[in-house]
């Protein structure tokens, strides 16, 4: 159904005057749509959930409804007392006030506040940029971290179940074209052989969990730069975005892929290889920004797996768009032939790239 007719669904006053594409996502389908009345106008995202990825849509509102409930309430507290006015969307319900629209085709619409004001970017911008998206991501953790991870479903059954990601890539290098594509690909083989010299550190968390090092706590799950919002008046962070993810987990995938986005400046797309670097200036601005929250929740258990979650994430990430170039991409849209190749070789030299500065990422995590 096309998306105007859907954005009529929701509880907005006025007259639509456009639904257009936007954001760069590589899941949902996202457009703004964009309401005027007499006096004032409305904007909101409208989303169309990918059932190839989220395949019970129903659960990640639930959880949305959930988390945002909680948020709101302390937020409007806390607002009072903060050096700025932290914000979360809110979920726009339909004009028969429910969370979702479900479509002739099955598809699952929402519709969510639109954040005036505040910008999102691809890239890192400068280290207090990094310092912001930290600070944002430790503010939002703690701010959920009273939430019972019972009282969230999972959005994503295996999601940042690292080893889960190489029984996939394992299963798919079985099929023909995974087969026809390494043989005719280099760099696929370059992929391939970097990932099965990692193969045993990818199961660190599993075993942590298992021991009982770790455990698992609600999580935002893609805390990437560009869901981070930044006020465009102060410059300071205002809120995490895409809250589709959220389910138990650990902090580290969340505070792991957080760094492995910021500390790269050159982007997920990079086209040159050689300026693919983990920036340890951005690294030691980030964490100053996440621990001036997570201290609060953060145990030393917790502490002394941090270098390992800043060298799985790009690792896990490169084996999922790997896998995903393998499988023909039938999970991540892609823009152009080989996307997935290329998003995985960028990935996995940020990952090499945290190897080589061990030393120096040790020394800033103290
Ligand atoms: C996907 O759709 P988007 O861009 O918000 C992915 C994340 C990846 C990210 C990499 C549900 O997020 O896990 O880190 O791409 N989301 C899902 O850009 O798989
Ligand atoms: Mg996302």
């Amino acid at each position: 159904m096309r998306a105007s007719l859907i954005a009529k669904q929701f509880a907005v006053a006025g007259h639509l005057i456009s639904v257009e594409p936007y954001g760069s996502g590589n899941v949902n389908d996202t457009y703004l749509a964009i309401f005027r009345t007499t006096f004032s106008e409305e904007r909101f995202i409208l989303q169309r959930v990918r059932r190839a990825v989220f395949p019970r849509p129903e659960n990640i509102m639930r959880n949305m409804r959930i988390v945002t409930d909680v948020c709101h309430r302390k937020l409007e507290e806390v607002n009072e007392h903060s050096d700025r006015i932290w914000q979360l969307p809110k979920i726009i319900q339909t004009r028969d006030g429910h969370d979702f629209y479900i479509d002739g085709d099955g598809d699952l619409w929402r519709a969510i506040s639109n954040i005036a004001s505040a910008v999102s970017y691809e890239k890192v911008q400068s280290p207090d940029h990094a310092y912001e998206a930290g600070t944002v991501l430790g503010h939002f953790q703690k701010l959920i971290s009273d939430i019972p991870c019972e009282s969230l479903s999972y959005a994503i059954e295996g999601f940042h179940i690292t080893p889960g990601y190489l029984a996939q890539m394992d299963e798919t290098l079985k099929t023909p074209l995974a087969q026809d594509l390494l043989s005719h690909s280099r760099e696929a083989r370059t992929c391939l052989k970097f990932i099965e010299d990692r193969r045993d550190f990818c199961s660190v968390f599993e075993n942590a969990k298992k021991e009982g090092r770790l455990h698992l706590r609600p999580t935002h799950g893609d805390p990437k730069v560009a869901n981070i919002l930044i006020d465009e008046k102060t410059g300071k962070g205002t809120c995490i975005v895409d809250l589709d993810t959220i389910q138990p987990g650990l902090v580290h995938a969340d505070i792991g892929d957080a760094v492995r986005s910021c500390c790269n400046p050159a982007g997920e797309d990079a086209s040159d290889l050689h300026s693919v670097v983990f920036d340890t200036e951005l690294f030691s601005a980030i964490y100053r920004g996440y621990m001036s929250y997570a201290k609060d929740f953060f145990t030393n258990e917790d502490h002394a797996y941090m270098f390992d979650a800043i060298r799985i994430l790009p690792l896990e990430l490169g084996i999922r768009f790997f896998a995903d170039y393998l499988a023909g991409d039938v999970y991540f849209k892609t823009r152009h032939k080989e996307h997935n190749l290329k998003r995985a070789l960028v990935q996995l030299k940020l990952a090499e790239s945290v190897e080589a500065r061990e030393g120096r990422i040790r020394k800033v995590l103290g």
